[in-house]
């Protein structure tokens, strides 16, 4: 090949680099000009305040969303619209596009890691059981419910906690999946379940709207790991999630990030102490 041939060709590959640079990176940006454009993202919760909630008049609140609406209006996303999701059907609604980011309390786990983008962590909590005054079977840990051959709990489908009891041992008939907090709380109160399982957090939301002296709250269950989620986005959507994680260090960084989580019960050290990586690699 002519010195010339190989400088034309030396020429070519590097429009061609600069041009793929510009493609790649407008495909990665699209997706937030496309937010930009739509004037809202699509998030899915569960309705488990304070994590997330949904009041009468369908405004959207929670630890969650409200990070959530902060870190998109920095990148030019003027509101958020939310649809309730079982936790089970949150990541593969994520993958049909169904919702823009799951921002509900999706703790971080290897398999779930594997599954979405998630940014950096957001809510940190440990994991709590419902139970009659007085604690009448004894329950510490998901281990001694799977040791009561009569013991059932109740938890969300497709949920950590019902992960939990069945990786403890609790059979899949005693392991009972119950759809929000409130009928958790009723199935506890009518002796339906023995203990009914969420995040700390949670549960110390339901105890404290029921104002049942008869129920008490078993934290952090003995075994169970603290466990943070992050806002979990479709792994197509790295760029949108790493401009996001780019907003978020910011508010964590101006104690904004603070202002927003801890008047619900969580801590911004917890979530700032750690990272993306260290949740997903943990057990
Ligand atoms: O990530 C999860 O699966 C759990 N997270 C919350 C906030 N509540 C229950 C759910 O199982």
């Amino acid at each position: 090949m002519t010195k010339m041939g190989i400088l034309a060709g030396a020429a070519a590959l590097a429009l061609a680099a600069v041009l793929g640079g510009v493609t790649t990176a407008s495909a990665d940006d699209a997706r937030l000009e496309k937010l930009k454009e739509q004037g809202f993202a699509r998030l899915a919760i569960a309705n488990e305040p304070p994590y997330t909630a949904v009041a009468a008049d369908g405004k959207v609140s929670g630890a969650a969303p409200d990070v959530a609406r902060e870190v998109f209006k920095r990148l030019g996303v003027d509101d958020v619209a939310a649809s309730i999701s079982e936790y089970g059907a949150m990541i593969p609604g994520l993958q049909a596009g169904r919702f823009d980011v799951v921002t509900a309390g999706l703790f971080m786990k290897p398999e779930r890691c594997e599954a979405v983008a998630y940014s950096e962590p957001v809510l940190c909590d440990a994991e709590a059981m419902l139970v009659k005054k007085g604690n009448p079977k004894g329950f510490r840990s998901y281990e001694d419910v799977a040791r009561d051959p009569s013991a059932r709990i109740g938890a969300p489908g497709g949920g950590t906690e019902e992960k939990l009891a069945l990786n403890a041992g609790v059979p899949r008939d005693r392991v009972i999946v119950v759809p929000d907090g409130q009928s958790g709380l009723k199935m506890v109160q009518d002796g339906r379940i023995d203990a009914y399982s969420l995040p700390v957090l949670s549960i110390n939301d339901l105890v404290q709207k029921a104002n049942d002296p008869n129920l008490e709250v078993v934290a952090p269950v003995e075994g169970a790991p603290v466990y943070c989620d992050g806002a979990a986005f479709n792994k197509k959507d790295t760029a949108l999630r790493d401009a996001f994680d780019v907003e978020l260090a910011k508010m964590k960084e101006s104690g904004e990030f603070a202002k927003i989580i801890e008047p619900y019960g969580f801590s911004a050290a917890a979530a700032i102490s750690t990272t993306r990586e260290k949740q997903c690699a943990a057990q």
